[in-house]
């Protein structure tokens, strides 16, 4: 078998996506994820100008050879730009040998671990009687883990409050959004939301809270320790991750367990967090980590360090993305939890796919492949619109992390 064409398709049904979809000789097709929240040409790109070139003709079998061909052939490794087109090459790769070998690709690595994925939902709220309602929303749809957002007072725009609380899209313009922030006024805030939400739904549900990347380790530290009374299950990204070692200052201070990764792109990103111990969740996803065949190394590396998978999985990861998440959410022994935003009515008509939700869990399905596909008919009607993620600013005016 060989692969004879590789398209790059770009739609925006509501939100931007990039999408590879790989076409082989004897009809065989696999797609990837390739979104790059705010920066999707780059990476369409990569794909189109230099990757597709490379693949015609190979063997579509041959996932690692490929993989290793465009790490290391490329010469320039790592980045977000790189990793995402290898992503979208690898995880159509994998969904091709599914679709041949006739198996849901969570056979392929080793069967199910498990009957459901665990997912946790986005709570929010500018006020509390705001964010009570929407933590009893999602524990009626089943969820058993929620991740509770507020508004701060003197704060006009928070990270991760919105008005559409089922479809969060921070992506909102076609130059960035400015927002402000205070450390001060959060830090004073959030453990009053945590004490009041644990005393109103008791102690079954798994709280998270995301920090987004916006506090110093000595303030992160003392965010956990004020949490510990409410047993957050997490608080992600805590402090922005250039600095591992700043997360030992985190770790001397607090019991409130740690995820972070997001924003990560290869192993060498979370090898020093995971072999000392200073995370308790790896946060990477396949989209933005080089695809199924390298998270499912970090993965393996966090099992020898008692750390778990607590999956990316926000709208701007497309349906491709999700998919293959749960194809490797169901088959690793550390899973931890699979962050899940649903996308819009729009999104799912133009990824058809086989997942589905139930009673807190992910269903990976059993469709051989990813069981994702893209209706390219559907995606022509959404041509790309730029969208920006905000930045952020103290109220003094300097730039702080969003
Ligand atoms: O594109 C950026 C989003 O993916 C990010 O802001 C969402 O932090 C996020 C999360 O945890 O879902
Ligand atoms: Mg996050």
């Amino acid at each position: 078998m060989k692969i004879v064409d590789a398209r790059v398709i770009v739609t925006c049904p509501g939100r931007n996506f990039v999408t590879l979809k790989i076409i082989t000789d004897e009809g065989v097709t696999g797609v990837g994820d390739a979104t790059l929240n705010g920066r999707e040409l780059a990476v369409e790109s990569y794909l189109r100008d230099h990757v597709v070139p490379l693949l015609i003709g190979r063997d579509p079998a041959r996932i690692e050879d490929t993989w290793q061909y465009l790490y290391q052939g490329a010469y320039w490794r790592r980045g977000p730009v790189t990793m995402s087109a290898i992503a979208a090459v690898d995880t159509a790769l994998w969904d091709i040998k599914g679709k041949v070998a006739g198996l849901p690709v969570y056979d392929l690595l080793g069967g199910r671990s498990r009957t459901g994925v665990t997912v946790y939902g986005h709570a929010n709220g500018e006020t509390m009687d705001e964010i009570l309602v929407e933590v009893a929303r999602y524990l009626d749809l089943g969820y058993r883990a929620v991740r509770v957002q507020s508004g701060v007072p003197g704060i006009p725009r928070t990270y991760g409050v919105s008005a559409d609380k089922m479809f969060y899209e921070p992506a909102d313009a076609a130059l960035p959004t400015e927002t402000t922030w205070s450390t001060e006024r959060y830090l004073a805030h959030v453990p009053s939301v945590f004490a009041r939400v644990r005393d109103e739904f008791g102690p079954d549900v798994r709280l998270l809270h995301d920090v987004h990347h916006r506090l110093t380790p000595i303030e992160a530290a003392r965010l956990g320790r004020s949490l510990e009374p409410y047993g957050l299950t997490w608080i992600e990204d805590p402090v922005p991750a250039e600095l591992p070692e700043g997360f030992r200052i985190i770790r001397q201070h607090t019991t409130t367990p740690i995820a972070t990764g997001e924003v990560f792109n290869t192993i060498w990103d979370a090898a020093q967090l995971i072999r000392e111990q200073l995370i308790d969740y790896i946060r990477m996803t396949v989209v933005h980590s080089g695809g199924i065949t390298h998270l499912r190394r970090v993965f393996d590396l966090a099992a020898l360090h008692h750390v778990r998978s607590g999956s990316h999985g926000a709208t701007d990861l497309s349906p491709v993305c999700m998919a293959a998440a749960l194809h490797l959410d169901i088959a690793i022994p550390n899973f931890g939890l699979q962050e899940y935003m649903r996308h819009t009515p729009e999104t799912d008509a133009v990824f058809p796919h086989e997942y589905h939700y139930e009673d807190g869990y992910l269903h990976p399905g059993d469709a051989p492949g990813l069981g994702v596909d893209i209706d390219e008919a559907a995606a022509a009607r959404y041509p790309y619109a730029p969208a920006y993620l905000p930045v952020n600013r103290l109220t003094d005016g300097t730039l702080h992390p969003w």
